[in-house]
């Protein structure tokens, strides 16, 4: 009876030192790749590997070859009420650009939207090469499907991008006409990249970025930056994902697993990750910005539609997420109902 007391005690003395061990692992790789910096780490790339240990990840890169992606399987947009939202608007003519990997244009509801282009890479096309840059336009075109697109290729076909190029892609993008800016990708502070988000704030964009997939509470950039709304990644039980960053810097949460979204080559896939979060974030702010009203009197629209997504957000058990879980419905009601404060 003692023996097999101390038995169990020393079995899970080992299960400790196991988990301990594997979790310090997983902070080793999430170090190393935000060391590598201006290789941004990516939704679609770089922590796919130190993800998939977790259960989470188990759908990652699961690729359906269907001519249709049923709304039903786009769980997120149901989660955060896009539907109930649309029937106030559905973000009609509002421009989102999407700083990625490009867009793929054999998908022609996509391609009929994007109003512009232009590509800032090595590659020899704007098209999405990769397979990342589609995933997000779909996402926000689901959440908001009267918006328009801008493809803004500032991630070439490996997936990499350099903090320079995204920081031109941005000033590009707002002197282009874009009103929401797309950032699923994280790197490095670079006081240039902070510059180009000031930027779009002062010509009265908004600029939303991925809190990063290292699962840790380091700020990743641009999204940490003041005048860039950092997005969270949920999962289906509204909690932080475990791929997730956290932290004093997030601003707010949005659906970031399992999500279903266009591919190249009329494909769906699953993708999971904080780069999904922030298109959904994008798709909403979308939505609000058909609608807003300058209230403020500063001749811009996008400190009225920051504050409408933020200050509508749902509450959610956890630590870091920011106000919590973006609501479309919400934030497009918060829009029509009140003004700043
Ligand atoms: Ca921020
Ligand atoms: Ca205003």
């Amino acid at each position: 009876m003692k023996n097999a007391r101390y038995l169990a005690a020393a079995l899970t003395l080992i299960a400790v030192i196991l988990l301990a061990a594997s979790l310090h692992g997983l902070s080793l790789g999430a170090d190393t790749a935000l060391a590598h910096s201006d290789l941004p780490v990516y939704g679609g790339s770089a922590v796919h590997d130190a993800d998939a240990s977790l259960d989470e990840a188990a759908a990652l890169r699961t690729t359906y070859s269907t001519d249709d992606g049923y709304l039903s399987e786009r769980w997120g947009a149901d989660r955060i009420e896009a539907p109930q939202a649309w029937r106030i608007t559905k973000g009609e003519s509002i421009i989102v650009a999407v700083l990625d990997t490009g867009i793929n244009k054999d998908d022609q509801d996509l391609a009929d939207r994007v109003v512009a282009e232009v590509n800032l890479t090595d590659s020899p096309t704007s098209d999405d090469v990769y397979g990342h840059g589609t995933h997000m336009a779909g996402t926000i075109a689901a959440i908001a499907p009267e918006c328009l697109l801008m493809n803004v290729k500032v991630a070439d076909d490996t997936g990499r991008s350099e903090a320079s190029v995204v920081a031109r892609g941005i000033v590009w993008a707002v002197d282009n006409g874009a009103q929401v800016i797309n950032i699923s990708l994280s790197m490095r502070a670079s006081p240039e990249l902070e510059q180009a988000v000031d930027y779009a704030r002062d010509r009265g964009a908004i600029v939303i970025a991925a809190a990063g997939n290292q699962g840790v509470s380091e700020p990743v950039f641009p999204a940490y930056y003041a005048n860039c709304l950092a997005v969270a990644g949920t999962n289906k039980n509204d909690s932080l994902a475990l791929f997730s960053n956290y932290g004093y810097w997030v601003d707010v949460a949005a659906p970031g697993f399992n999500i279903y979204s266009e591919m190249p080559r009329g494909e769906y896939e699953y993708k999971t990750g904080t780069s999904a979060a922030a298109a959904h974030v994008s798709g909403v702010a979308a939505l609000v910005f058909s609608i807003a009203e300058d209230s403020s009197g500063d001749g811009a629209l996008n400190d009225e539609v920051r504050w409408a997504i933020e200050s509508s957000c749902i509450s959610v058990d956890g630590e870091g997420m920011g106000r919590g879980l973006v609501n479309a419905f919400q934030a497009v009601t918060a829009t029509t109902s009140s003004t700043l404060p």
